[in-house]
């Protein structure tokens, strides 16, 4: 999501920056293998076949995810080169005709000929897989691998590739396509005085990917916004020029990882003034960590290594959140907030309403779990912890109302959670005798078979009627809900699991809730939300997903969550009959069913009857149903924070700038 106000939108600079390389080039035929190749060479090409063979192995998928993956690998060896402090500029131009260009002011990727090859080894980089980082320059080796990686699956998955790199005041280029040289690197005098840097231009293949075209400005964008806050200093643009519309973005933050938990706690009333920082260098490890409280009840916490978002935690977590939690209990003693006899706060008590970025930068960074977006170093779990424990013990000794604020924050939350414990233990007790004590207000199917089964979540004990009427009892169950339930994102867990409507949803479902969720006790295959179609409809869809994102959140990442589509219109006349989903459709069946034509709009499922509810909406044969996905979980934790949550401003301006285009399926 472009939120337009966070960052400048400036023009183009157009000094101090490498030009476009220019498009008129001789183009020859590759060469064929016969024609006097050296051994090594012909080595060298060979060792890209295996990306073009398997190129899901190297970029994920040949989908629009693989496409990004391809940009990503780029702008990695870019960001390396500004890790080494060796660059400060990092442009991205995704251009008309499908390229996309990623330039640095880097040193410029070498040129001088490679021993064991024999050939310059720009060429090297560009054609042997992992041939990074045999070039000396010492620098961190970061980005999940060793600098120049990652470009020779770009140049072995692209039609065509230009390399343009400035060096020693000359202009070296060369072209290749599918991999292969098409001309010998070549180099002229650069009139322009200390330039240095590389640019890669690349045009996907479309013999690889299903899609070519569809490089997201938005995905790109996102991915930039990040790395400009987790690289302090160094400015990052997107250029953008396709049409529709052109876009130019600058992203630059002096304060890293600071600027980035200001941006995430945006009108949320903070608890400190300012963001606890520190950044420090430790056995060879760099750690930066920012902190700060919000008046929320969630958490909200960010872990990075070299750059990579570890979203299934690791290490470099473990010793965060160790170290939060022990140097919050030692000031709270210190301070007297916490006296003898008191129990120390818990690491859920200090974690609620806060927001951090822990971002490490490390070595030789071990990548583990089923994403590989898990930290596996062990050493870096006691580097986090000892710069964190020291960094925020001196902030709350120079901050200490601060320190005061915080800890009584924690104190709250281990009282609330106290009271949620007792509500959960009530609905946990009552999903466990199951059918007993179902809730009464259910209808259950006859199936007990959850693969079989589905469950109708309806608003209002009207439309639960006539969907009780209308559905296949064999296999729909039926849960009325009464008006709209709390807004999930507003109240602590003591009082949602409090709340009659949510005990009896989840107790229906069966899973539980809290640390007892079980996604296997899923009494449910499908969960489908059914709403009417209006705007308190719309409110209480939303109000459902906020609350199955929030607290079980698998029923929607493992694809159970659905929901209902009720037509708007029926247009009959004689024997013709047609229902209609959209305002398109209605427009179409008007023009279809003639001048006669009866219209009924329907404002609620509950103005239908029985027969009609099931043929329009419940009967699996004729319905349709939307799933819900959710492709970015971040992205998909800040919409419902900025629709849901307590910042108002937030609420107006995003739906101010998405009301008309913003689907409930967005998410
Ligand atoms: C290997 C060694 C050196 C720099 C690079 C690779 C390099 C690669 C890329 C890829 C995109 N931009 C880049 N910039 C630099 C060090 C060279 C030296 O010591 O001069």
């Amino acid at each position: 999501m472009v939120d337009p106000e966070s960052e400048m939108w400036l023009p183009i600079e157009s000094d101090g920056e490498p030009p476009a390389p220019s498009t008129e080039r001789k183009r020859r035929p590759p060469r064929p293998a016969s024609s006097g190749y050296s051994a090594d060479q012909i080595q060298v090409l060979e060792g890209l076949d295996p990306v073009r063979r398997r190129p899901g192995m190297y970029i994920g998928d040949t989908d629009v995810n693989g496409l990004h993956h391809l940009v990503y690998e780029i702008i990695d060896n870019s960001v390396d080169e500004a890790l080494a402090g060796e660059c400060n500029e990092i442009e991205v131009r995704l251009a008309a005709d499908g390229s996309c260009t990623v330039s640095d002011n880097g040193r410029g990727i070498p040129v001088d000929i490679h021993q064991q090859t024999g050939r310059p080894a720009l060429e090297v980089v560009m054609t042997k897989l992992h041939a990074g980082g045999k070039f000396g320059g010492g620098g961190y080796k970061v980005s999940g691998g060793l600098h120049g990686v990652g470009l020779s699956v770009v140049n072995a998955l692209s039609q065509r590739v230009e390399v343009v790199v400035y060096r020693d005041q000359r202009i070296y280029r060369q072209e290749y396509a599918r991999g292969v040289p098409m001309i010998d690197l070549h180099s002229e005098p650069d009139s322009r005085s200390g330039r240095r840097g590389t640019t890669v231009r690349f045009w996907p293949d479309p013999e690889i990917f299903k899609v070519t075209q569809v490089i997201k400005a938005e995905t790109i964008t996102t991915r930039l916004r990040e790395l400009a806050f987790l690289n302090k200093r160094v400015h990052f643009r997107l250029i953008d020029e396709r049409p529709d519309p052109h876009l130019e973005l600058n992203f630059y933050f002096e304060g890293g990882i600071e600027a980035f938990v200001r941006h995430l706690n945006r009108g949320k009333g903070t608890v400190q003034a300012r963001p606890m920082y520190a950044e420090r260098e430790i056995e060879g490890s760099t750690v930066e960590v920012a902190i700060q409280y919000n008046g929320s009840f969630t958490e909200h916490v960010l872990a990075y290594a070299n750059n990579i978002n570890t979203i299934e935690g690791g290490s470099h977590l473990t010793g965060f959140r160790a170290a939060l939690t022990a140097t919050l209990n030692r000031y709270a003693r210190k301070a007297g907030i916490l006296k003898e006899g008191d129990q120390n706060l818990s690491g859920d008590d200090v974690r609620e309403g806060l927001t951090a970025v822990l971002s490490v930068k490390l070595q030789e960074p071990q990548f583990e779990g089923q994403t590989k977006t898990k930290l596996g170093n062990s050493e870096i779990a006691g580097q986090v912890s000892s710069v964190l424990s020291d960094a925020l013990g001196q902030y709350l000794e120079e901050n200490p109302g601060d320190g005061k604020r915080i800890v009584e924050k924690s104190l709250i939350a281990a009282r609330a959670r106290a009271a949620a414990g007792r509500a959960r233990e009530l609905v946990q007790r009552k999903s466990l005798l199951e059918t007993a004590t179902l809730p009464g207000k259910l209808s259950d199917c006859s199936e007990k078979n959850p693969d079989l089964c589905e469950i109708f979540i309806v608003e209002g004990d009207s439309a639960g009627g006539t969907a009780k009427g209308g559905r296949d009892r064999r296999t729909q169950a039926i849960l009325p809900l009464r008006g709209k339930i709390l807004n999930v994102e507003k109240a602590r867990e003591d009082k949602i699991l409090q709340n009659e409507e949510i005990r009896n949803l989840i107790t229906a479902l069966g899973t539980g809730v809290g640390e007892r969720f079980d996604i296997s006790r899923l009494r449910y295959n499908r969960v489908v939300l059914m709403a009417d179609a209006d705007v308190d409809g719309s409110h209480i869809r939303t109000l459902l997903m906020t609350f199955f994102w929030r607290y079980l959140q698998p029923v929607v990442t493992e694809g159970h969550l659905y929901i209902a589509q009720p037509p708007l219109f029926r247009v009959w006349h004689g024997k013709k009959e047609s229902w209609c989903y959209t305002d398109e459709e209605f427009a179409v069946a008007l023009k279809e069913v003639g001048s006669k034509a009866r219209v009924q709009r329907y404002k609620g499922l509950g103005e239908m009857s029985d027969d009609q509810l099931w043929n329009t909406t419940l009967d699996p044969d004729q319905r349709v149903l939307l799933k819900v996905e959710v492709d970015d979980a971040i992205a998909a934790d800040d919409i419902f924070d900025k629709l849901m949550g307590i910042s108002v401003e937030h609420r107006k301006r995003f739906i101010q700038a998405y009301a008309k285009t913003v689907r409930t399926l967005d998410v």
